[in-house]
This record gives C-alpha cells, structure tokens and sequence, in this order.
C-alpha cells in the first residue's frame, strides 16, 4: 500500500503506533483522558452523559484502529468489494452493540467478579462493566444515554443495519452507503389517544460514532441543462451536463464491529453542505442576502428522513436526497476503483452494488453516465458493466409503494440522466421487439415510461431490473408472488434466472444476545457453547430441542420468560406515567400478546384491536348473564395487549387505528368489573431500544398481515428468536418460519394469497353477510362504546369494511382469527408445558433466520464475493 511517509521515517511511526486498550485498567485510562481531554471536563463534572461519551470514545479508539487495519487488509488483498446502497439505516444504539461484537475469547476468570445476571465468557463486556464500576458508573444507566441512530422507517431500515452486521462478521470488504439525516423517524407522542410526531434531532450532543470526513467532499450537481459538441446529435454521444445548481457531499463515517473477528466495516453517511462558491453576480446586484440564502438550502436535502413506509409520495426533494446520494457514493467507490488503474472491463469483477429496494435506481444511470460522458466508453461497453455491476432488491408488491417519477421533474432536475433513462428504454424496447415482434402492448407494459393522459412517469422498478443482472424478493412467497403479477412480463423477457429468492434474517447478536441476556446465558449453559459459538452457527440451537420436554428446563426457560415480561413491565409503568397497569402477581398467568410495526391498514392492526373489543364483549356478556368472575377467566384467562408503533403522518386511517387503540385501552382498562383479566396498552414511541426490551417479553405476537402483503416481516423472526410464538396469516416470511419451526408450533389462520382477489372480487360485486361476530364489534364502536365526544370519530375504519369493499379482508379473516386465539388461550392456560416445548423448539430451529445465512447467500448467488479474513 502506497504511502508518502519517507522509509527512514516508518520506524518512527511503527514505534509510536497506537494500542488498543485490552484490560480494564488500559480502559479507565483511556476514558479518563476522553473525560479530560475530549470532553473537556474532569472528575467533578462527569455525569452519566459524559461518562457515555467518554466510553464511546474509548471504545470507538478500539474499533478504529481495526476498522484502518481491516481498510489496509482489503485494499492488499485486492479482492471483490460490496456496496450496499439504502436510504435507510435503523441502526440503534451503538455502543452495547460494540461491546459485544469486541469480545474476544478469553476464559472468564481474568476478567474479574462477574455480574450473574450478565452472561459469562463475554468478556469485553464484563470488563467494561467493572471499570465503569470501580470508576462510579453503571454500565446499564451509561448505555441508556445513547440515542437511538433511527435513520429509518422501518423493516426495510432495520435489514440493512442487520446486513451490515452480518457483512462485518462474515468478513466481507463491504461498505454501506446512505445519509446522514440531521432529522431521523420523528419521536411519536400519545396526546389524548392520537399520534403527535416530534422532531428527533439526534445530533444534538455530539455523536461519538461517527467520524467526520471533512477531506471527503464531493460536489453534486442539479438542474442546468445539457451541451453536446457542434453537430453532434446523438444522446448517446459523450455529453456535458452544465449543473445549475451546486451542492456539496461531506462523508461521516460509522465503524461497523464485526462480531468475535477484528474486522470492522465502514458505513458511509453523506450530509449536504453548500459550496465554497459564491454567486457573485448575485452578490454584485446587492443581493447579499439571497446569495447567502440559496447557499444554506443546500442542507435541507439531508436535514430529513421522510417518515412513510411503504409508501411512496413523489416529493422533488426526496428525488434530491435520491440522487445527491447516489452520485456522490459512485464517486467514491469509481474514485477507489480508478486507483488501482485496472480496466473499465473490471469494474463488475471489483465491485458489487446491492440497490436496496428503488430508492438508488439512479445510481444505475449515474454510473451510465460516469461511464460514457466523463470516462468516454462506447454505450454498449459502458451498459454491458452497468448491468453486471448492479443487483435489486424488492421489498413490495404494493402499488402505492412502487416508486414513479414523473418525466416532467427529473427531465428539470437532472436533464443528463433523463436522456440516458430514454436510451436506456429505446435499446431495451428495441431488444423486447426483436424477441417478441409486434406485441405493442407488452412494449407499453414494460417499457420504463409509462405513459399515463398527460402525466408521463419514469417506473423506478423496471429501469432498476432492466440495470441489473439480479432481482430478488425477501422471501419465498413474495419473490414467487413478483415473479407471477408485478414483474410477470420480464421474466418471460429475461427468464426466470434473472429472479430469485433471499429470504431475510436479523442479526442474533443484537437480537438474542443483546436483547436478551438471560435467554443468551442459558442457551450457552444448556447446549455447552461457553463462548457462544452459537450465534455464529446457528445450527448449534438444534441441541435445544433435546430439552424441550425436561421439566426441569422448561421451568428455566419460563423463568427468562417472566423475568423478561417483568422489565416490558416495568417500561409500560414508566411509560404510563408511573401507573402500573400489570398485575405482577399473576404475571407467570398473563399472557403477553403483542403486535408492534409500522401502523399500516395491510398489517391489520384494526384487526388485532378489533379482536381485543371482541374479548372484552364477551366477558361482559358472561358477567351480565350472571357467571362470576371465574367463570369468566375459564373462558377468558389473562392476557395483555400491547400495540406500538408509528403511522406515516399523512396517514389518516392508520392514526386512527392508534387512536382507537388507545380509546379501547381507556375504556378496558377502567372497567374494574372484569379486573385484571384484561388490560391493553399502545407504547407511544416504538424504536428499536424499545423493540429490544419488548421483543424478549412476548409470549405471543402477531403478524396477521392480508395475505400476499407483507414481503417478508422480520420481527417475526425476532420474536421467534426470542422464544415467543406467533399468531399470524399464511404471509412472507411466516411461511418459511412454518417450515423451519415445525406447523405444530406456530398458530396460522386466515385465507391464503392466492385466494385474495377472488375475495376482494366478491365483496364488489356481491354484498356478503359480514360474521356475526364482527357486526357486533363494529356495532359497538359505532354506538360509542370506546367515544368520549365524537361518536361518530371511528366511522371511516368501519366504513372502509361495510361500504368499501374491505380491500385488506378484515371480515373474511376475522372468525378464523378469533378462534384461533381462542387456542392460543387454552393452550397457554391449560397446556404449559405444551407451550414450553414449542416456545423451545421454536428457538431451537430459528437458525435459518439469521442475517449471516442470509449474507451468505447474497454472496454467493448474487456477488459472487468472497471474505478477506485477518490473519
Ligand atoms: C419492508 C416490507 O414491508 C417488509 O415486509 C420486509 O420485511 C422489509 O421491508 C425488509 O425486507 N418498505 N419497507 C418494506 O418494503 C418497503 C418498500
């Protein structure tokens, strides 16, 4: 590796080269001076804030030092590298996370007394945990000062922080690209029932994970117009785009720790800063000001995440974000392949980008353009590297999430690119022609324009198949489900191997071990894995199974289990203001039922509390007609309902769904006639700190998504992970999850996908009875039983279902659902040591669901790259 500093001085440097701290000792070192020095304070201002930083400090010196030697090692080894290009990065919170990816595999006794309710032989952690100590900290409070990095919406956010977890572990030379929003998902307030959003300025003391790249900065053009040399009048001749507008990309980058490996990745964040350059025209016509002012727009393109998921809007300025972020990672990763001087032929041989979902598709063009104006390749040369370079993942087959930008407004925003997006579809068009001559209507359905009365749009998906040479789905059923309805036409053009299937996992680190220490710790115990192993293989959690009927165990495991719902206790007191809500008493007898994701009308969860009103119904009947109280618990034995999560704010129905959820929790909660057989709570906030409290504690969830909907859904495998069953529709990755976990432990209801249109058919045309059981529930909300002061507020919810056509099929699922959670009960309540046994086959066969499997085969069918392990 090329350096400037003369070989007479390198011993210098050698000799001075920075060391990782590697006892506790070496550590409170190194905190105190990031107290004194970083930080600027001392031992009598050092609160719990700056004992955070200063700890993140600490260890980030750690990370860093391997994060230049990884960067070093896969520059030598010259192997493939990975680009995985998302708007999106659902992060959370970085410091526990490194603790635990930092450990090495020490035996436990040179770390020191160690906490029991900890897990053993984790060793960096431990030894961190009692230097806080002997320094006057608690580890737990330090770590609750950081805020999460809640750069994302939601599923889709959280698989590339997953991914990138399991890159670093894997040893994969992969960088993720995405922006530095100075704005991330807004906070979410409960007011009176309904969602409020605050904004979540996480930034606001400085964050000691990122490391700004002030050196790094690339300068972004937008509007102008387009020049061609004299007499030159083809497109596809090099041309100059003349920017109109000028901004500039700044790179802040975040080590990403692999785990148990001294690998550490990066994660390149861009921020939007305004040029040096100044408008002196502007400037000479007195207009000082408005100089200044164009000047400090420029950071609005990275001041804000938009808060929808799986819903697409079509605002200019997230094309903005959409494009500055392409065009400034392609520099950097062309800038990086061009140091080398390898062919232009190579580039798909060094380099692999992974767009995730369409959001990057103009990252396809940008390298088009790259290629053939400023790099002078022949088109034909320059498409045939694009297309190898780029693979796609889709993550929907919803139409309002597919994105489409009108010609109109990105011909203005980048009239460059506008061309190449025409040539680009006048060569595919040409090709589809040739193979299938005369079918004009297969040439309008897959062309990339589509060209609606008066509003021509350019469809993000069909351009990012046509640009790569990979499409896959994120779990089985979905990626059948594309290849037969939205993306049908091209697999009859490029066949069905262009498409193909990963199906998604989570990171078991942060979701088993972190989230869940004490389930971490006795699975180590049981199947004799002292060092962990197991979340590195995944396979090894097959032992468990031998114990799922042990008595003996099983009371263990129910002992995590309660311990688990007693801290998801504890946070819904805090969170209600300090009213308990939980009867702890009975805690090991209530049933913890939970269903938190984006709030979304697909997802059902007017369904869940619908089914919730249902229950509460019925008790009350049954007391009306005179059972007692236990008669009633026979029938309806104890349960919580918890809901969370957030709702896009212009998301009318789904903000209504939050706040019946929250009416019903009023009315249920208050009524002491049934006590505590029932109690519901909606968790204002969900992120993903508090994902890793509640997911630990449930003893059911629900994923109960209209079939054919929900692509895959993740926190179904996290819950699984945790050893919590699932009640949930035939849909994504549930179908997987079946499979792996056996049918036996899983409780499926519902129609299936390939009955939906049929039904969603019927209810147009033929007017149906709804269920019995459902007109009651809705009779009530309509009379008012869960109004305060508007009766009428829940209409539009009951509407949707009556009058208009129930398109997400609540009522031709609603029966089967209650009557499958009425098995739910009888088997928690009558059945325990039943439930134990799936909950411990269900972890016992989770593997499949890790990220690092999932990585694996990305690598393998889609990039072909291979590890660079350290020595
Ligand atoms: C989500 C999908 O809705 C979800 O099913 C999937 O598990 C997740 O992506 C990760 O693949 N925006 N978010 C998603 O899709 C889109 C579009």
């Amino acid at each position: 590796i090329e350096t400037n500093i003369p070989v007479q001085s390198r011993e210098l440097w050698n000799k001075h080269k920075v060391k990782k701290f590697s006892t506790g000792e070496e550590f409170e070192e190194k905190f105190i001076s990031h107290v004194e020095w970083t930080l600027a304070r001392s031992l009598y201002n050092c609160d719990d804030l700056a004992a955070y930083q200063a700890t993140s400090q600490s260890v980030r010196d750690n990370l860093v030092i391997d994060w230049n030697k990884t960067q070093q090692r896969q520059t030598a080894r010259g192997g493939k590298r990975v680009y995985y290009l998302s708007l999106e990065f659902l992060m959370g919170r970085a410091l526990d996370n490194a603790l635990i990816n930092m450990r090495t595999d020490t035996s436990t006794e040179d770390v020191g007394e160690t906490d029991e309710t900890l897990t053993k032989g984790n060793t960096s952690r431990e030894m961190i945990k009692n230097a806080m100590k002997e320094l006057g900290f608690k580890l737990e409070d330090i770590l609750e000062q950081e805020p999460d990095a809640a750069l994302g919406n939601g599923g889709l956010g959280r698989l590339a922080a997953c991914f990138v977890d399991s890159l670093a572990t894997g040893n994969y030379p992969a960088w993720g690209y995405g922006l530095r929003y100075q704005y991330g998902i807004f906070a979410q307030k409960i007011i009176n029932g309904y969602q409020v959003e605050t904004p979540d300025y996480w930034l606001n003391f400085s964050n000691p994970w990122e490391i700004e790249r002030a050196e790094i900065q690339v300068p972004i053009n937008f509007y102008g117009y387009v020049d061609r040399p004299q007499g030159e009048q083809s497109t596809l001749a090099p041309s100059d785009w003349i920017g109109g507008e000028r901004v500039l990309a700044m790179a802040h980058d975040m080590p990403i720790p692999g785990f148990k490996t001294s690998t550490v990745n990066n994660l390149r964040l861009w921020n939007a800063k305004p040029t040096t350059e100044f408008d002196f025209s502007k400037f000479n016509n007195g207009d000082y000001k408005n100089s200044v002012e164009q000047q400090q727009r420029a950071e609005s393109i990275t001041a804000v995440l938009y808060p929808n998921d799986n819903f697409e809007q079509g605002k200019e300025l997230r094309l903005k974000q959409q494009y500055f972020w392409c065009a400034a990672s392609l520099h950097d990763i062309v800038r990086r392949f061009k140091k080398n001087k390898r062919p232009w032929s190579e580039f798909p041989d060094a380099i692999a980008i992974q767009l995730n979902d369409t959001h990057p598709t103009m990252a396809i063009v940008e390298l088009q353009r790259i290629l053939v104006d400023l790099e002078k390749l022949d088109w034909h040369k320059a498409w045939d590297i694009v297309t190898k370079t780029f693979a796609y993942t889709n993550h929907t087959v919803m139409q309002e999430a597919l994105e489409k930008w009108p010609v109109q407004l990105l011909g203005r925003l980048l009239p460059r690119h506008m061309e190449i997006i025409y040539d680009i579809n006048w060569f595919f068009l040409q090709s589809v022609e040739k193979r299938f001559p005369h079918d004009m209507d297969l040439l309008s359905r897959v062309s990339i324009i589509e060209e609606a009365a008066g509003d021509r749009q350019v469809r993000m998906a069909f351009l990012a198949i046509i640009g790569s040479h990979k499409v896959n789905g994120v779990a089985e059923l979905h990626s059948d489900l594309i290849k037969s309805t939205i993306f049908q036409d091209f697999v009859k053009i490029y066949g069905a191997n262009k498409f193909t299937n990963v199906t998604n996992g989570i990171t078991p680190r942060r979701w088993l071990k972190q989230a869940n220490p004490k389930l971490a710790q006795l699975i180590s115990e049981t199947i004799n894995d002292p060092n962990d192993d197991y979340l590195l293989d995944m396979s090894k959690l097959t032992e468990l199974s031998k114990h799922a009927e042990d008595e003996s165990f099983q009371k263990k495991w129910n002992d995590v289990k309660q311990f688990n719902k007693l801290r998801l206790a504890d946070l819904i007191k805090r969170l209600n203001g300090g009213v308990d809500i939980i009867d702890r008493e009975h805690i090991r007898n209530t049933l913890f039922d939970i269903q938190v994701k984006r709030i979304h009308e697909y997802k059902r969860q007017q369904m869940n509390i619908f089914g919730v009103i249902h229950r509460y119904l019925e008790m009350k009947e049954l007391l009306e007609a005179g059972s007692s109280i236990e008669d009633v618990a026979e029938k309806y034995p104890r349960k919580v309902s918890i809901f969370g999560g957030k709702s896009a704010p212009g998301y009318y129905m789904a903000k209504l769904i939050i706040k019946l959820v929250n009416s019903v929790a009023e009315v249920v909660n208050g009524d002491t006639e049934i006590q505590d057989l029932l109690k519901v709570f909606f968790i204002p906030d969900y992120n993903v700190s508090k994902a890793e409290i509640i997911t630990p504690a449930s003893d059911l969830s629900e994923h109960i998504s209209t079939a054919g909907t929900e692509a895959s859904g993740t926190s179904n495998m996290k819950f699984v992970m945790n050893g919590g069953l699932i009640i949930g529709t035939v849909d994504g990755a549930n179908v997987e999850i079946t499979r792996e976990i056996g049918e036996d432990n899983i409780f499926l209801f519902g129609n299936l996908s390939e009955n939906v249109d049929e039904l969603r058919y019927n209810h147009q045309f033929h007017s149906s009875a709804l269920p019995e059981s459902l007109l009651k529930v809705m009779d009530a909300v309509e009379n008012g039983a869960f109004s305060t002061e508007n009766i009428s507020e829940f209409k539009p919810l009951i509407d949707s279902i009556k009058h208009q056509g129930d398109y997400y099929l609540v009522s031709d699922d609603f029966e089967s659902y209650i009557a499958t959670q009425h098995l739910v009960d009888q088997v928690y309540h009558k059945e325990k040591k039943e439930w134990l046994k799936k909950s411990v086959l269900s972890v016992a066969n989770v593997g499949f669901f890790s990220s690092d499997r999932c990585i694996e085969e990305y690598a393998e069918t889609i990039w072909n790259a291979e590890p660079v392990k350290p020595e």
